[in-house]
């Protein structure tokens, strides 16, 4: 081979492990990213996390009223109805 060939494959080389290191980089974002909405989402807009909806109070964290009775989970909670 080549001098010129051992370059071009050195320099194909070093490509693609900067490519496999954006890769990763690039997946490693979007996991924490993902991760992070998944933590905080609040799916009915009332200020309390789904996850807190689901573990904490046991409402429907798509409902801003689970149990129909015209209160919000957010006075509910802060009335300590839930
Ligand atoms: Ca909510």
């Amino acid at each position: 081979m080549s001098v010129i060939g051992v370059h071009a494959n050195g320099a194909a080389h070093a490509l693609l492990e900067a490519l496999a290191a954006l890769a990763v980089a690039l997946a490693v974002t979007t996991y924490l990213a993902y991760d992070y909405w998944c933590k905080t989402r609040d799916s009915d807009g009332d200020r309390i996390k789904d996850l807190d909806k689901v573990n904490v109070y046991q409402t429907n964290p798509y409902s801003r009223d689970t149990d129909g009775d015209g209160l919000g989970a957010r006075y509910a909670h802060a009335h300590t109805l839930i």
